[in-house]
């Protein structure tokens, strides 16, 4: 009875004047449209901008060649396609250019090497900064993989200045050996690292993931946005603040799948438990692609906003954070990106988006733009 009163109260209360209804504003909700700016690339999974060449996007190609698009026209600045092994999640996953590229031209590159293991290694650009020198300067980190898939793939400098890096459980179904719970493996983590010191020590900064595929820094407020891949029900994005003096904060898996408790997963105790901002089900995806939040200014209903999407559906989604550390106003975008891998920012902040299917998007304004 209760509901049911509640339900007629609304439907006494009359929409402000010139509100279009629900249903036409979401018919209408064309924020930006995507346009095609580069083809014939062999499964990008990286697209981006390095400090100090604004002009120029970097692309990461699964196979293992490091791409540099000037004017339209690809470069090939590195090719490790040698020592790459390529897979469903393998292959050449992440890219990292140091804060100060454009005069130490350092940069760090993921990738699963011949034998399904994961590397990070740093790597000089040549003195122009188009080109990197093939010869690597050290090894900062080996992961023994257990399995195939779950190999993470995100590098990036936080705004602390450490190198992070986003590590899946180590692969199977449902975490079999209770990897991403387990404080003594990198497996299931996002580790930082010190760049600068002599010894490369990776710490743990979150735990209880399962495939953080993409994450991305918001440094306004020491913030990191974290998607993780999910099981077979739930996909999910989460917003997590950066607390370095406290215990590690654990995202759940494989105790959690979204909000959802898995029977027999122990939640192993220690750090914040934290939940997703956002979950979307099976129904509507199969592999969440993280992105970040908008501060270009190229699309102005876009400003703060959150972007990110689905790799099966292409669909693309914009929410808005919260104050209180939440996300309100999810809006599932028209435009789509098919086989979306990675979701990227040029020299100017602008959204850049990187297809499997061999082509780039931009995000642009709409060619109708939403009602005022
Ligand atoms: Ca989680």
């Amino acid at each position: 009875m209760v509901a049911a009163s509640i339900g007629l109260a609304g439907c006494g209360v009359a929409a402000p004047p010139g509100a279009p209804a629900p249903a036409a504003a979401e018919a209408a909700a064309r924020h930006f449209d995507v346009e095609r700016v580069a083809t014939g690339l062999d499964r990008p999974t990286f697209v981006g901008a390095a400090p100090g060449d604004p002009g120029a996007l970097w692309v990461l190609e699964q196979p293992g060649r490091v791409v540099r698009l000037a004017g339209g026209e690809p470069t090939v600045a590195l090719d490790l396609s040698a020592v790459v092994r390529t897979g469903t999640e393998q292959g050449l996953l992440g890219v990292a250019f140091h804060p100060g590229f454009a005069t130490n031209r350092r940069l760090f590159l993921h990738w699963t090497d011949r034998a399904g293991d994961t590397r990070v290694v740093e790597f000089r650009a040549g003195d122009d900064g188009t080109s990197i020198e093939p010869e690597p300067v050290r090894e900062l980190l080996f992961v023994d993989q257990p399995e195939e898939n779950h190999n993470g793939g995100q590098l990036g400098f936080g705004p602390d200045g450490r190198l992070y890096l986003g590590l899946g459980d180590g692969g199977g179904a449902f975490d079999p050996q209770r990897r991403a719970q387990d404080p003594e493996t990198l497996l299931g983590k996002v580790v930082a690292v010190d760049v600068d010191e002599q010894e490369a020590t990776w710490t743990v900064v979150l735990r209880g993931l399962r495939n953080p595929w993409r994450f991305s820094f918001d440094p306004a407020l020491a913030e990191v946005w974290v998607a993780d891949v999910g099981q077979d029900e739930f996909e999910e994005v989460n917003r997590v603040r950066l607390e370095f003096d406290e215990e590690p904060k654990n995202l759940g898996w494989s105790a959690f799948e979204g909000h959802e408790r898995l029977a027999d997963h122990e939640l192993v105790e220690g750090g914040d438990l934290v939940f997703p901002v956002v979950t979307y089900s099976h129904d509507e995806g199969c592999s969440v692609t993280g992105g970040f939040v908008y501060g270009g200014t190229r699309l102005p209903d876009l400003v703060r906003r959150y972007v990110y999407g689905d790799f099966c559906a292409g669909t693309l989604w914009t929410l808005e954070g919260t104050p209180e550390g939440g996300a309100i106003d999810v809006r599932r975008e028209e435009a789509k990106v098919p086989q979306l891998t990675h979701i990227g920012q040029d020299g100017d902040g602008e959204i850049v988006f990187a297809s499997a299917a061999g082509s780039l998007y931009r995000a642009v304004p709409p060619a109708t733009p939403p009602p005022n």
